[in-house]
């Protein structure tokens, strides 16, 4: 892991994809728009069978993993993250485990092989963004109202298709969770990293932390693949490889550190009202160097259109990124 950890401090710029059902949706459902747009299922509180209904709308016609990893090379990116599995629980990848995924949509396709096989061929490192407890689908998941976080949608967790009794039960949550990570780290060939996003446990309750079995996961991802860089987040248990936090961040840090932000004024996920102010060259010039400045690489978000496709601008942006830093 050290070399990893090596390239990482060094790689400066990856490309975040936020790309699900959420996309179709472009931030609205009905009249209420939802920030961000790819938690339209919570602020509309759609019912997860209503909004399961997408996956029929889901053809990811013009998601080209060809086209996506030569812009981002482009860019003068070194890695990709791919939301694999997002707080929808819409799994982008054919698992076992869930029956909600993308082999199963309109799209009969399994967008994170198609974009394994694109990294691989192009040398960009690849990263597995997967949302770890904050998770509308699954009826085991931890029920974060209770405990004073975002709630659940509204629904009746016995209409899903999952074989569990009725009496919930988060280790089966915590299993399926290893499952699904160990289907990405063994059906994709070479992973860089699992990116874990959702703090299923709120700051307020650090007493049930122990149940999630974090450090075993870890032990878990490195026992598979032993370069694999670990993030949650800010950290949660602090034996994370690198710190992820979001848009900014002040003060100094030992870890490797890398800033996620978003092409979009706000949302991750498309959202239409965003079509204009996405960021301009010169914004994202200034968000590297700040980001360079605090040592940190900076994992720049596309939310692609309901199709697949990469925002206009954002194309242009890139590559006029790419040209700039070639020119520096
Ligand atoms: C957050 C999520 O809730 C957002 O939807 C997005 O994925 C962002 C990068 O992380 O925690």
């Amino acid at each position: 892991r050290e070399a990893a950890l090596a390239w990482f401090r060094k790689a400066e710029f990856g490309m975040f994809i936020h790309y699900g059902l959420y996309s179709l949706a472009e931030g609205y459902w009905g009249d209420i728009h939802s920030t961000p747009a790819e938690w339209v299922q919570l602020r509309a509180k759609i019912r997860p069978d209503e909004y399961a209904k997408l996956a029929d709308q889901f053809t990811a016609k013009n998601f080209d993993a060809d086209f996506i990893t030569d812009l981002a090379v482009e860019a003068g990116m070194k890695y990709i993250n791919i939301t694999t599995r997002h707080h929808d629980g819409f799994s982008l990848f054919d698992t076992k485990y869930s029956d909600f995924k993308s082999t199963n949509s309109a799209a009969k396709r399994d967008l994170i092989a198609e974009l394994a096989e694109q990294c691989q061929e192009k040398g960009l490192g690849l990263f597995f963004y997967y949302s770890h407890g904050r998770d509308w689908k699954h009826p085991h998941s931890p029920d974060r109202d209770e405990w004073g976080g975002n709630p659940k949608p509204d629904y009746d967790p016995r209409e899903e298709s999952y074989k569990y009794g009725e009496e919930k039960d988060l280790q089966l949550y915590v299993e399926f969770m290893k499952n699904q990570i160990t289907e990405l780290l063994t059906q994709y060939g070479p992973v860089a990293g699992i990116w874990l996003d959702g703090r299923a446990v709120p700051n307020s309750r650090p007493d049930l932390l122990p149940e999630l079995k974090l450090q075993e996961l870890y032990d878990h991802i490195h026992s598979l693949q032993p370069q694999v860089l670990v993030s949650y987040k800010q950290g949660i248990l602090g034996t994370e490889d690198f710190k992820a936090p979001e848009r900014d961040y002040e003060g100094d840090s030992d870890i490797p550190l890398e800033i996620s932000n978003t092409m979009q004024p706000y949302a991750w996920g498309y959202d239409r009202d965003n079509d204009v102010g996405h960021k301009t060259a010169d914004e994202v010039m200034q968000m590297l160097s700040d980001t360079k400045k605090v040592k940190a690489n900076l994992l720049l978000n596309i939310g692609p259109l309901p199709d697949g496709t990469v925002f206009p601008d954002d194309i242009k942006t890139l590559k006029e990124v790419g040209k700039r830093r070639r020119l520096n």
